[in-house]
């Protein structure tokens, strides 16, 4: 320990990463399912005839809508296409080992029959639990199930931007106890969920109650033994977020790159590090929005390339869907799912369990490396037209051969140019998505 460390009560709770089983696993899945689901799924970015850019959960805010006339949205909510089975079918096809759900997200809708407020699913016409038959389904197909809980709350009454006057303290210190019990709530009630993905904490009257937030990460782990909770909960004592003033990550993985990727050259610091990145399709969607023509939508190798290169850093790569009001998914998300289900079907091999390879980064696209294994894939998403893919590798590395992952048996040529640089030879041909080439290698002298 350095002697110029801050002393701290809620600074991070252990140091380096965690190497338990629940957080090997979590390493291990690479890919998830991001789902924002609640009340602004119903408007769906439009409010009065008329249609607002931003981000569509947003849409009380951007519209300037009274609480009473949002939160009687409740009373619409009756997704009669929503079937939970048919989500998650749709999630395993589409290669996702987990799935993040906004248990309740800033509108405070809860998605579950919380018995410390009225407006859940309970009181709208749809009435059943979300959050159990989510949990149920996606299970049974293997994936696991983490919640998103947005600490901002625009619904309850003693939400407090800042903590100003004595009356804030003491509204806001309800409010604590109103979240804490949710959480504890939501970690008894579904025993299974992998992680709490907490989000809407970046406001000042959260920052000065770092305690709350060391408190809800100690209880929640002792509730639900080994689950991971994401640095966005956290302030430490001085109101610092994510990293606490020692320059230690909280929570068990950094939940910073939002909409961005670290950059595969000069960030390669995130490999030491657990992370996530969370995308949206659109650029600022994440709640369901009827007019996708409000900003570009990416394609579905855009997103691919996204996913790679996050495994590549050692990440994992949440894609956000926004299912419609009635409970289904909009044809574009579909499409989408399809696509890139395809690819993970042939090629998911080398994103799951796989990791940062300690390569330089080429110019034809993404090493992934299988853990504990002398194996390394190249992603190539920028096919060469010499016909030649360079392989610079560390000291001591040699490589043996390479092969398309779907053409084992072929053989393809592994020339050495220099001291660990190859050149591999690969036929001139246009693809129309990524292949994959599997190096086996083995360390020399
Ligand atoms: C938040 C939410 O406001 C949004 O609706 C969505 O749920 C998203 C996942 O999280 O938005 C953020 C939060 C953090 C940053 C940007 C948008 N950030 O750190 O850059």
């Amino acid at each position: 320990k350095k002697n110029s460390a801050i002393p701290l009560q809620y600074g991070a709770q252990y140091s380096g990463k965690r190497t338990d089983d629940a957080m090997n696993k979590w390493r291990s899945n690479r890919f998830g399912q991001f789902i924002h689901w609640g009340l602004y799924a119903i408007p769906g970015g439009v409010w009065n005839g008329k249609t607002y850019n931003y981000a569509a959960e947003f849409l009380k805010a951007s519209a300037n809508v009274p609480s009473a006339t949002w939160d009687s949205l409740m009373y619409q909510f009756n997704p009669v296409k929503f079937d939970a089975k048919q989500w998650a079918k749709m999630a395993k096809k589409m290669g996702v080992k987990y799935m993040t759900i906004t248990t309740k997200h800033h509108e405070g809708f809860c998605l579950w029959p919380s018995k410390y407020t009225d407006f859940s699913v309970a009181g709208s016409p749809y009435k059943k639990d979300i959050l159990k038959q989510l949990v149920e389904a996606y299970n049974a197909e293997g994936i696991d199930v983490n919640f998103y809980y947005s600490v901002l709350d625009w619904h309850h009454p003693d939400w407090r931007n800042d903590i100003k006057s004595p009356q804030d303290s003491v509204a806001f210190k309800r409010y604590l106890d109103f979240a804490y019990n949710q959480l504890k709530e939501l970690a008894t009630n579904y025993p299974t969920v992998k992680a709490f993905w907490f989000d809407g904490t970046w406001d000042n009257s959260v920052k000065k109650n770092g305690k709350w937030t060391y408190e809800v990460e100690k209880m929640l782990k002792e509730v639900s033994p080994g689950v991971i909770v994401n640095s966005r909960l956290r302030a430490d004592d001085y109101g610092k977020r994510h990293k606490d003033s020692n320059g230690q990550l909280m929570g068990d993985y950094e939940s910073g790159y939002e909409r961005r990727l670290p950059d595969p050259v000069t960030d390669t610091a995130v490999t030491r590090w657990d992370w996530e990145a969370c995308m949206t399709i659109p650029e600022n969607q994440w709640g369901y929005h009827k007019d996708w023509t409000v900003s570009h939508v990416k394609s579905p190798l855009e997103l691919l390339e996204m996913l790679v290169h996050t495994t590549s850093m050692g990440g994992n790569f949440l894609l956000n869907f926004g299912p419609t009001g009635n409970g289904d998914f909009r044809k574009e998300e579909l499409d989408i799912a399809t696509v890139i289900g395809n690819w993970m079907g042939k090629y998911g091999d080398a994103i799951w369990n796989c990791d940062y390879a300690g390569m330089k980064k080429e110019d034809w696209g993404y090493y992934t490396k299988k853990k504990n294994s002398n194996q390394l894939n190249m992603v190539v998403f920028n096919w060469p037209s010499s016909g030649l893919l360079k392989v610079r590798t560390p000291r001591g590395m040699v490589l043996d051969k390479a092969s398309f992952v779907d053409a084992k048996g072929n053989a393809l040529k592994v020339e050495e140019i220099a001291d660990n640089q190859y050149l591999i030879q690969v036929p001139v041909k246009l693809y129309t998505s990524p292949q994959v080439i599997q190096v086996d290698f083995h360390q020399g002298a």
